[in-house]
């Protein structure tokens, strides 16, 4: 959660500056629910993040390096500096680089699913991460639609930070709670607190267990606000100071601090060391980066073309 909040923090400040190319979209305030997810998945399940997803990303194996590599280009990176900020992954291990099209990575993981069953693959799990105004597209509805007559392990995490970009709910789905979403499709639903990183470890723990066990797609929803716009370019005006003032709008790093510290697992100074940590290393690999070289068009084929270069993917 630390590592991927002052990642992002990084990510603003270079944006602002005019170093990163494109868009910059911000997790903050989804970190606890994002890493529930991505420390309960292991090497063999699929997982396809979303652009609020740092803190899944690093549990699931990325590195603050590569990060940085993607969004400021870097042609060491693992996509060569050809695609930027969020539509990154390394497909052969399982993580998936998301297309922006809201609900397409429900089926990308139903898809992979169905190919691990091809394989006699037993015990795997495929997880991605929606918005709650993703749940309104079509892609979602097919993709949960056929994971469920398939019975495929599909763990669905919806993040409902209230606002579809500014869209508020009650102009975004007509059900009362998201939940009953679930029953109609028919998959197991679960709720949990997406502010308190407690509630969401143990509540993904058994989504994902159940899904492993067997017992088909699992969709956990999870209520809290984005303590920022949509992307950089949104300063969430359009969020009522009542709702950013509301239990939703408390930060889940601020709280898992305070918890750690209350149950005396971790001390004020301990705490304060990993967060100085964390930003020296940040601070030292986007300088190391900024440094590295840009693609050269000249070299590249840009994948546009089958190639031998094409089986040097990642
Ligand atoms: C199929 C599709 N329709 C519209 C868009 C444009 N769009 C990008 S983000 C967004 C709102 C997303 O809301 P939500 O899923 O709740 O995520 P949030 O940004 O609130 O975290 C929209 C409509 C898109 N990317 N894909």
């Amino acid at each position: 959660m630390l590592e991927a909040r002052l990642v992002e923090e990084k990510l603003a400040a270079l944006c602002r500056s005019g170093k990163i190319v494109g868009g910059v979209f911000l997790g903050r305030g989804q970190e606890a629910l994002s890493v529930a997810l991505g420390v309960h998945l292991r090497r063999g399940d699929i997982y396809a993040p979303l652009i609020r997803d740092q803190a899944g990303r690093l549990a699931f194996g990325d590195t603050i390096l590569d990060t940085l590599r993607t969004y400021l280009g870097s042609s060491l990176g693992s996509m060569r500096g050809r695609d930027g900020n969020i539509h990154r992954g390394r497909p052969s291990e399982g993580y998936h680089a998301m297309i922006s099209h809201l609900g397409a990575m429900v089926s990308t993981v139903c898809g992979g699913l169905v190919a691990k069953r091809f394989r006699g693959e037993k015990g795997v799990v495929g997880a991605t991460c929606i918005g709650e105004g993703g749940t309104s597209t079509g892609s979602f509805h097919e993709g949960m639609n056929m994971a469920a007559v398939e019975n495929l392990p599909l763990v669905v995490v919806v993040a409902n930070n209230q606002y579809s970009y500014s869209t508020p709910n009650n102009r975004q789905f007509a059900c009362s709670d998201l939940l009953s979403k679930a029953t109609g499709y028919g998959v197991a639903g679960h709720r949990t607190v997406g502010t308190d990183l407690v509630d969401c470890l143990g509540v993904i723990s058994e989504a994902v267990t159940a899904a492993r066990r067997g017992e088909g797609p699992q969709l956990v929803v999870a209520d809290l606000l984005r303590l920022v716009g949509h992307g950089e370019h949104d300063d969430a005006s359009y969020i009522p100071e009542a709702v950013k003032k509301s239990p939703l709008g408390q930060d889940c790093l601020e709280l898992a601090r305070q918890s750690l510290i209350e149950r005396e697992w971790l001390s004020e100074e301990e705490a304060d060391s990993w967060h100085d940590a964390v930003k020296k290393e940040v601070e030292e690999t986007a300088s190391k980066v900024m440094r590295e070289p840009a693609p050269d068009p000249a070299e590249e084929d840009w994948n546009a073309f089958a190639s031998p270069s094409l089986g040097r993917n990642p």
